[in-house]
């Protein structure tokens, strides 16, 4: 399965396995969410192999916010700053996950539960300040975020 990720003018598709090897930071998820089990990478040291790797905004600042989607168009944009923690959970047993396949983000000490997006398919790496420092989410074109925070 291959993920989409971009950022500024670039989007590359990478299969999970390339994506999780580029992260300097390979961890066990239950170390940062206890009772869940399996192997997974750190976001936000991730992210500064990828800039490494692809060579861009080498003198830029990091980004505001990442965005995911799922392939259910759940989406979560969340301010960078809610990302120390955060890490992406790809593998369990040596085996693709089964909850959230192919690739599930948790954001411990986030603003929300919410923002443990199953089954990623798209990662955006966005420089946009006008988004603001408040995490939102919801499904694409569907609910606005407060209907979900209703819920
Ligand atoms: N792809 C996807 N991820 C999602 C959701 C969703 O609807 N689709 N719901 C979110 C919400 S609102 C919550 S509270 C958590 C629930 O996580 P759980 O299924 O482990 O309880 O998943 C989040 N991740
Ligand atoms: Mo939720």
């Amino acid at each position: 399965m291959e993920i989409e990720i971009s950022e500024g003018g670039t989007t590359v598709r990478w299969p999970v396995s390339q994506m999780a090897a580029l992260g300097p930071l390979q961890l066990d998820i239950g170390d940062r969410v206890p009772g869940v089990v399996g192997k997974a990478f750190d976001v936000t040291s991730w992210y500064g192999a990828w800039i490494t790797t692809t060579g861009q905004t080498e003198t830029g600042e990091p980004p505001t916010h990442l965005q995911v989607e799922a392939s259910d168009e759940f989406c979560a944009t969340i301010p960078w700053e809610e990302l120390g923690q955060a890490a992406f959970l790809y593998e369990e047993d040596g085996k693709p996950i089964q909850k959230g396949f192919p690739l599930r983000l948790y954001v411990p000490n986030g603003s929300s539960a919410c923002l443990n997006v199953k089954s990623v398919l798209k990662v955006r790496l966005l420089h946009d300040l006008s988004l603001g420092d408040e995490a939102t989410y919801g499904y694409k074109n569907r609910l606005s975020p407060d209907d979900l925070r209703k819920g």
